[in-house]
């Protein structure tokens, strides 16, 4: 059975279907960051449902560490606990090890590293990862894998790579374990791989040929946005994207702008997460057609007008930019929950007019035009 059906190519922007247990995904897509299983800005799993979100991602390590995977699994899984029935893919914890933890010691049976919650010291290698996630019940779980520094040396990332590789495959035999016991919260768990390799292409495809050799359900590129220039980051996709398999999903991790999302497509990403949407409207920040606006400016004081003209978000429906500006200066929490609304259904919008131009041909101007519009091209 195919999981992934490409329904059509422009260059080599991919449109596509995604088939799993919890329901079918549209490609390109763009996935809703609740790290915690909530979307930070008190947006609830029934507003997701408003705002065209198609996908929710969680995380295992915030997840393992508080309140715990053991308990969500003896409740019926994440699905169940936070009322949400689309799918759900679980970050596998390593980058957020490497990010959050303190003390940190990679080894190779895994990381051992002390929670940022209670200083506990914990151990995660790709089993315990994988366990979680299984505990957790995600439609798709994330191999677990090392974020080498974008500046690390070539020794380093090299060594990093081949152990992320072993790790890959302990991960995948995990997985054919644990999707064939009893009392699996989901049997249909699907796993994907995750490119790594830092700026150094040759790496970069060696690891993308080995992976795609695995025939997993997916394939990421990680390890990007992590303090590379925005050039390097296209470069590196142009080079290592063509060796991952056309006929499965690719998938972008922690990106990005929105430009940042129309450059991933029109090299060949399916899926793509980010809090910048989240993390702006709690700051007020809101995106446009013409750009990002900041609602704390003064001149937007006595503006009526909705964030975005034309926009059915559920902030754009009913207020104007004047009030959703003096809830955020009265630091009133639906003030931050309007923007945060607005700005998820402005990605999740973009996504869905990205499949409708790809479907009728005319990805490349559209790109051309949102760009232009937003002022990130000139012309
Ligand atoms: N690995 C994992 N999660 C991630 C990344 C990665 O490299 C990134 C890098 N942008 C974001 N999230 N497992
Ligand atoms: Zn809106």
């Amino acid at each position: 059975m195919a999981k992934y059906e490409l329904l059509k190519q422009e260059g080599r922007a991919k449109r596509g279907v995604f088939h799993t247990v919890h329901g079918d995904i549209q490609t390109p897509v763009f996935m809703n960051v609740g790290t915690v299983g909530a979307i930070k800005g008190a947006v609830s799993t029934v507003d997701l449902k408003e705002i065209k979100c198609q996908v929710e991602l969680s995380n295992t390590y915030h997840l393992h560490v508080r309140t715990g995977d053991k308990l969500i699994k003896e409740v019926g899984g994440l699905h169940k606990f936070m009322v949400w029935d689309r799918p759900i893919l679980t970050d596998s914890g390593g980058f957020q090890v490497f990010s959050l933890a303190g003390l940190r010691k990679i080894k190779e049976e895994g990381v051992y590293f002390r929670s940022h919650i209670d200083g506990a010291k914990i151990f995660m290698g790709p089993e315990e990862s994988m366990q979680i996630q299984s505990n957790l019940g995600s439609t798709i779980a994330m191999a677990f894998d090392e974020c080498p520094s974008s500046v690390a040396d070539r020794k380093y990332v090299s060594d990093s790579v081949a152990r992320t590789t072993r790790w890959l495959e302990r991960c995948k035999k995990e997985m054919a374990r644990l999707n064939s016991l009893e009392d699996t919260i989901n049997k249909d768990q699907l796993l994907f791989g995750i490119n790594q390799g830092a700026i150094y292409s040759d790496i970069r495809i060696d690891h993308a040929k080995r992976i795609s050799e695995l025939d997993l359900d997916g394939y990421a590129v990680g390890g990007l946005a992590v303090g590379e220039t925005h050039e390097e980051m296209y470069h590196i996709l142009d080079e290592t994207v063509p060796y991952l398999p056309v006929n499965k999903p690719t998938y972008l991790m922690g990106v990005g702008t929105p430009a940042n999302i129309l450059e991933g497509v029109e090299r060949g990403i399916d899926f793509f997460d980010c809090v910048y949407p989240s993390r702006n409207g709690r700051h007020g920040h809101v995106y446009t057609n013409q750009g990002k606006i900041n609602l704390f400016n003064q001149k937007y004081e006595k503006d009526m007008r909705p964030i975005e003209e034309g926009c059915q978000c559920p902030a754009c429906r009913t207020y104007s930019r004047a009030y959703i500006r003096h809830l955020l200066k009265a630091k009133e929490m639906l003030g931050m929950r309007l923007c945060v609304l607005h700005n998820l259904y402005f990605y999740n919008n973009m996504m869905e007019e990205i499949r409708d131009a790809l479907d009728e041909g005319r990805f490349h101007s559209y790109k051309e035009e949102k760009l232009y519009g937003m002022g990130q091209i000139n012309r």
